[in-house]
């Protein structure tokens, strides 16, 4: 079963997934767990501090490697002697679908959530695995991250969505954005909805929301776009697939001319 172990001095905030929604239903049909450790457990002087302050000098507090390596070896002995330890920081690798499905197909990870100026790197060296960030922003605390990375995944476990089609329609899942979607009202403050969504035409509906992926894709995320002509193209593209290029690329040519 899917683990997560979180080192964390927040415990409470982990309520946001054990809690709510889909992760939490996941939880309750037994696909996943968490166990939360708190390095102040293990703070090891008589004030109970986890943090103190940087040599060398400077504004903020650092968190001590004791407390931590101790939080993180109870959670590894917990798990039976094993467990990979992420970091979730901005200085760590961006954090991609590629990597959420690798990690739901894991047995999970221990995540170590800093708060302050960050964890010292000492601590770093010894027991971090990987570090990896959201991107590039600036959280008060790990947690965020963590509650972000743990959601990601559990949503990938067989079982976890009501519907098992959605997990794979979403963005990303063939290295494209997600196309538009709509609900009732039929004309909402004089919008309509697309005709061919109300056509009822399955084969047209699939190709207008693969168009809309490559055209959103392409003017959004060009870096992503040419990820996914590159890999396409190692394959070769389909008829339908170079079509709806050919298609996008005339509605561009035309709005340029007029
Ligand atoms: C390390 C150093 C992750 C960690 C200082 C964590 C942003 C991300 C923290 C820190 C974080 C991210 C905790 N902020 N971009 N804050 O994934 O404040």
């Amino acid at each position: 079963m899917l683990r997560f172990d979180a080192i964390t001095l927040f415990p409470e905030m982990f309520a946001a997934v054990t809690e709510h929604g889909i992760t939490r239903r996941a939880r309750e049909r037994g696909l996943w767990q968490l166990v939360c450790w708190n390095p102040r457990q293990w703070a090891g002087n008589a004030y109970g501090s986890v943090d103190d302050r940087p040599f060398g000098g400077g504004p903020g507090m650092v968190m001590r490697a004791e407390p931590l390596e101790r939080a993180i070896d109870a959670a590894k002995a917990a798990r039976g002697g094993t467990g990979r330890v992420i970091y979730l920081s901005p200085q760590g690798q961006p954090l991609t679908h590629a990597r959420v499905k690798a990690l739901a197909a894991s047995d999970g990870a221990i995540l170590l959530c800093g708060r302050y100026e960050g964890v010292d790197e000492r601590l770093i060296e010894r027991r971090v695995d990987e570090e990896m960030s959201l991107g590039d922003f600036v959280l008060s605390g790990g947690e965020i991250a963590a509650l972000a990375l743990i959601d990601a995944a559990v949503r990938q476990l067989p079982g976890a969505l009501n519907d098992e089609a959605s997990a794979a329609e979403e963005s990303f899942v063939d290295g494209l954005l997600d196309c538009p979607h709509y609900t009732r009202p039929e004309v909402y403050e004089g919008l309509p909805v697309p005709e061919v969504l109300l056509s009822g035409h399955h084969e047209n509906i699939r190709r207008w929301r693969l168009k809309q992926s490559l055209a959103r894709t392409r003017e959004r995320r060009p870096e992503l776009f040419a990820q996914w002509l590159a890999q396409k193209a190692a394959r070769g593209l389909s008829k339908e697939e170079a079509q709806l290029l050919r298609e996008i690329d005339e509605v561009e040519a035309g709005a340029l001319r007029s």
